[in-house]
């Protein structure tokens, strides 16, 4: 791979994308200077330390700062080229908000120069860059900025989606294919040349818009095909028949291919991605908006199959296995699971006992609620009943002669061998 050794490169964001995304840039040979709005999230990169947990980051980040490739800051540094990596969430009508993104392009703007690229890598909906570039020429009349001009631009704008999985993140950001997407072709093609010095994958050029819309399909395949899984197993519970068996034989027919149902789907993307296509296109996309309600349907309907078991059984300890959004990581955040779980704590109090090893303590949701954050040996040993609410590597090894005699509730198949029925609380395992 080609590395320009004097290159600056300016990412603004040091979240979950930005900081592995500037730690691999860094290494890769160029000057990265990070930039983020919380001084403490600065003074800990700048301490060679990371403020996120992901496999190897530490060390990665450690090494870059301890060589001076990477430095963090609270405010702008001029660069080469720059990476927006900041977060556009939405509010509650699932309105997003790119306000970060502008007001990060804002900040670009005041340290702009003649032959600078403006990246934008945020997941944001159809039509962000070229508002990014118009804000750019509104900002620096002085700079021909492309879409906005006539005549070669001085600049070069674009969209580079990050398609990375929490967990494989410093994997996937090397190996993932990317999809660049320039306001103009020429744009698209210097990208293209900024991310083939750290990438492995292929990298495909397209629009703007086109790779702004290609991120918001990706996830939103994704949360249509789970709500399916979702949705199956919520007629399985009522037909009593078990899901994982329907699914497991679906799956032999050379083209099906169920994804997995679970209590609903969680973190910050797949949940969250699909709005931003109904809001720039609410007549249009019904299946997407039907998905996104059934799985969260899902959740409503998993909370109250799991307190009908647990006020069922008046006398048992409850054991709930999982608060983290997917298995085998330490993010809470948007996670089913935690709802579930504090919406019987809230109701049933000193009764329910928590496993979850990736976390120290338990989240604020559960403050004042009595439950009980426990080992996993001591739930099994003191709990009648459990509910199975993420698939860690840890739960799925406990053995059926440990679990035998009690009365399971698995939200995601971890226990096949647990037997009928495993999704639902249906009168032959309560009686
Ligand atoms: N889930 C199910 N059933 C399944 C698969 C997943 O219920 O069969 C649930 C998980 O338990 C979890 C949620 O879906 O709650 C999302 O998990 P995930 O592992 O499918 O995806 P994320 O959110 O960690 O990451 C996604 C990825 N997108 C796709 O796979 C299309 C990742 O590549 C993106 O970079 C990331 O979103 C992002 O940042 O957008």
């Amino acid at each position: 791979m080609p590395v320009d050794i004097e290159q600056k490169v300016t990412v603004v964001g040091l979240g979950y994308i930005g900081l592995p995304t500037a730690a691999l840039i860094a290494r890769s040979g160029c000057k990265v200077t990070g930039i983020d709005v919380s001084a403490h999230v600065v003074e800990t990169v700048n301490n060679g330390k990371v403020h996120i947990e992901e496999v190897d980051l530490d060390g990665l980040v450690q090494g870059v700062v301890s060589r001076g490739a990477l430095v963090a800051s609270t405010t702008m540094v001029a660069a080469d080229t720059f990476v927006i990596a900041v977060p556009t969430p939405h509010d509650e009508e699932h309105r997003p908000d790119i306000s970060y993104v502008l007001d990060a392009a804002r900040g670009i703007a005041k340290v702009l120069q003649p032959g600078n690229l403006v990246i934008l890598e945020s997941t944001s909906p159809v039509g962000t860059t070229e508002q990014v570039a118009e804000l750019l020429a509104a900002e620096r009349p002085d700079l021909k900025v492309p879409g906005r001009c006539t005549g070669t631009p001085d600049i070069f704008v674009a969209y580079c989606p990050e398609r990375v999985l929490p967990g494989r993140i410093l994997i996937e950001l090397v190996d993932n294919d990317r999809c660049i997407g320039g306001i103009t072709p020429r744009c698209a093609r210097r990208a293209m040349t900024f991310y083939r010095q750290f990438v492995r994958g292929a990298c495909v050029t397209t629009t703007a818009r086109a790779a702004e819309m290609v991120k918001l399909v990706e996830n939103s395949y994704r949360d249509v095909n789970i709500a399916f899984a979702n949705e199956l197993s919520m007629i399985a519970d009522k037909m009593g028949v078990d899901v994982w068996d329907v699914i497991r034989l679906a799956n032999r027919h050379p083209r099906v291919n169920i994804l997995q149902p679970g209590p609903g789907v969680g973190g910050h993307c797949i949940a969250v991605d699909p709005w931003f296509l109904v809001h720039g296109a609410p007549d249009e996309s019904r299946l997407i908006r039907t998905a996104r309600e059934v799985n969260l349907a899902k959740t409503s309907h998993v909370i109250a199959a799991t307190a009908t078991l647990v006020a069922s059984h008046p006398q048992a300890k409850i054991g709930v296995l999982g608060l983290a959004f997917k298995p085998n990581i330490d993010d809470f955040r948007e996670s089913p699971a935690v709802e579930v779980a504090a919406a019987l704590a809230r109701q049933f109090g000193q009764r329910i006992q928590i496993v979850e090893p990736f976390a120290k303590g338990l989240p604020m949701e559960f403050a004042g609620s009595g439950a009980e954050l426990v080992e996993l040996d001591d739930a099994l040993a003191d709990c009648d009943v459990m509910i199975v609410l993420v698939d860690h590597d840890v739960f799925k090894s406990v053995p059926l002669e440990e679990r035998s005699g009690k009365i399971v509730y698995d939200t995601r198949g971890l226990w096949p061998d647990q037997g009928w029925p495993t999704t639902a609380p249906a009168p032959r395992a309560v009686a």
